[in-house]
């Protein structure tokens, strides 16, 4: 009698491999996960806001290189700012049966229909950057980001300590980032938090300059305008870019940023180092952009089937221009 073909050695040996990925591809369909096979390039499509600021253009440098250098295929979505690009490029991502989402949501809210979509598809969203509000928060497996409510605070307290001693009142104006972003929101709450530590600090004036240089330019004119023949003590910005452009605005009206009046920003690129070190800019509370190498590792962790941690924050300090000069050649972006 022969014996059945899958007894043959020669071929019974690729039967019995072909049948064991088929198990493991079925285990892994099982435990919900994608069949990911393991000799083939992951894809990675990630949902960028734009190109608003330095720290954007860093983060998107940064995500890049960290994806050529861990060999993922880049899917990679500009927004221009705007929220409904970057639903279509989720849409796009899930048509196109991408491995991993990632995701920097321009603004908190209205993400839970297509995160819906995309758990749906059975594909992972990992946010980066910025966190969102939904109260499902199993729409995502891991949030990678800094505390901003951390940095509002670091923010607020150099400038509690900066004028301890003082009587007068301390008057504030706030440029705040995007309407509706994390990064503006929670950089006010802190701020706003740290600075009750001393009643005569005020924040007289706030409006939203989106994050850009321009507009830190323009809402900085209109606030000196607003505010002729009054003192204004400080001026805190939530990223650098806007308090580049507004300590342009103080230049031209005849004050010196720095001295005049304090500014205190956040990010710590390089422009506000260079800035610190001409005396204009006091403080840089950092916000590192670097977060390509561990979206990568998250990519590849989720890949061999660990669980991620559900956030993972980022380490960042503060700098004053006294030490600008110093750290400026150490600047990464
Ligand atoms: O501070 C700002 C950028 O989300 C942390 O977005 C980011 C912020 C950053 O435009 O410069």
């Amino acid at each position: 009698m022969h014996a059945p073909f899958w007894h043959v050695s020669g071929q019974a040996f690729f039967f019995e491999i072909h049948m064991q990925r088929r198990h493991a591809l079925a285990a892994l369909a099982a435990l919900g996960l994608p069949a990911w096979a393991a000799d083939r390039k992951l894809v990675l499509g990630f949902s960028q806001i734009g190109a608003e600021s330095a720290w954007r253009t860093a983060n998107s440098a940064s995500i890049k290189q960290a994806a050529k250098e861990a060999g993922i295929e880049l899917k990679f979505a500009d927004a221009q700012q705007k929220q409904e690009n970057q639903i279509k490029a989720l849409r796009a991502f899930i048509a196109q049966k991408v491995d991993v989402i990632a995701l920097s949501p321009v603004v908190e809210t209205g993400w839970g229909t297509v995160l819906r979509e995309a758990r749906a598809a059975g594909i992972p969203v990992i946010l980066t950057d910025r966190l969102v509000k939904e109260a499902d928060e199993g729409l995502w497996v891991t949030f990678m980001g800094s505390d901003f409510v951390e940095e509002g605070r670091r923010a607020g307290r150099w400038l509690v300590d900066k004028m301890k001693g003082g009587k007068d009142e301390v008057r504030i104006v706030e440029l705040q980032g995007t309407v509706g972003a994390a990064p503006a929101l929670d950089r006010r709450q802190g701020f706003e938090e740290a600075i009750k530590a001393d009643p005569r600090l005020k924040i007289v004036r706030s409006q939203t300059a989106d994050f850009s240089r321009a507009k830190g330019k323009e809402v900085m004119e209109a606030f000196l305008k607003a505010e002729a023949g009054r003192k204004i003590h400080a001026l805190y910005a939530h990223n650098d870019d806007m308090a580049l452009g507004a300590i342009q605005a103080i230049e031209e009206a005849g004050l010196k940023p720095g001295v005049d009046i304090l500014v205190i920003s956040i990010d710590g690129v390089k422009g506000a180092f260079q800035a610190m070190a001409a005396g204009k800019l006091n403080v840089t509370v950092e916000c590192s952009p670097l977060l390509g190498p561990p979206l990568m590792q998250a990519v590849k962790d989720l890949k061999a089937g660990k669980t991620l941690p559900r956030r993972v924050v980022t380490e960042e300090g503060v700098f004053t221009a006294d030490v600008a000069a110093r750290e400026l050649p150490r600047r990464q972006y």
